[in-house]
C-alpha cells in the first residue's frame, strides 16, 4: 500500500507538542465557536523538568454550541496525511488533572474516527492511547468528559459522552503512525 506523503518515521507529527514557548498551533474549538480563553500557557507546572505546558479550562456548558466531545477541546492538526487503511495514530502524552473532572477523551476532531479515555491524577502522568482514522487528513482534540468513554455502538453518541467542565494541563505531545493490527 502506497504511503500518501509521510515517510515512516518517528517524527512528531503535529507542531509545538512540548508548548516550550508558547501554545502556537492548538486551538479551543466548540463547532463553529472558539474559546481563546480556554487555553493558556502554564509556564512553571510541567512535566518533567520541561518548559512550557498547556493549561486546558474547559468552557460553561452553557456557553457551547453543542457539547459533544467529538466538537469539543483543544484541537491540534496533523502534519501531512496518513492511509486510513494501512494506518492508525499513536499520541503520546503527558497530562494532570486539575480538579474533580478526571476522563480525558482523545479522538478525531469532527468524529470519524476512533476516541479512547484516560483517567488523569492529581500529579503528571503518562499516558499512550492509539486510535483509527477514517481519514487521511486529521485533528485531534483533547476533550474533558464526565465518565469514561465505553466506546461505539448502541448507545454511543454525543448524549453519552458529553463534555464536562473543569480544568488540565498537557505537556510533551508526541504523534506517530503506527501500522494498523
Ligand atoms: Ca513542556
Amino acid at each position: 500500500m502506497a504511503h500518501l506523503g509521510l515517510a515512516q518515521t518517528d517524527e512528531n507529527l503535529i507542531r509545538n507538542g512540548d508548548f516550550e514557548d508558547d501554545i502556537t498551533g492548538w486551538v479551543f474549538a466548540n463547532f463553529t465557536k472558539r474559546f481563546p480563553d480556554a487555553l493558556a500557557w502554564e509556564e512553571k507546572d510541567t512535566e518533567g523538568k520541561s518548559r512550557g505546558a498547556l493549561k486546558v479550562t474547559m468552557p460553561a456548558p452553557e456557553a457551547l454550541e453543542e457539547k459533544s466531545p467529538w466538537q469539543t477541546g483543544a484541537v491540534c492538526t496533523l502534519l501531512g496525511k496518513l492511509d486510513p487503511e494501512t494506518e492508525v495514530i499513536k499520541i503520546k502524552f503527558a497530562a494532570k488533572s486539575l480538579d474533580e473532572s478526571p476522563f480525558l477523551f482523545i479522538t478525531r476532531l469532527h468524529g470519524g474516527g476512533g476516541g479512547q479515555s484516560v483517567e488523569l491524577e492529581p500529579g503528571w502522568k503518562k499516558f499512550e492511547v492509539i486510535i483509527s482514522t477514517a481519514h487521511a487528513d486529521n485533528a485531534l482534540v483533547f476533550t474533558l468528559i464526565g465518565k469514561p468513554f465505553a466506546g461505539a455502538g448502541p448507545g454511543a453518541g454525543p448524549g453519552a459522552s458529553p463534555v464536562a467542565e473543569g480544568a488540565f494541563l498537557l505537556d510533551n505531545v508526541e504523534v506517530t503512525t503506527a501500522k494498523k493490527k
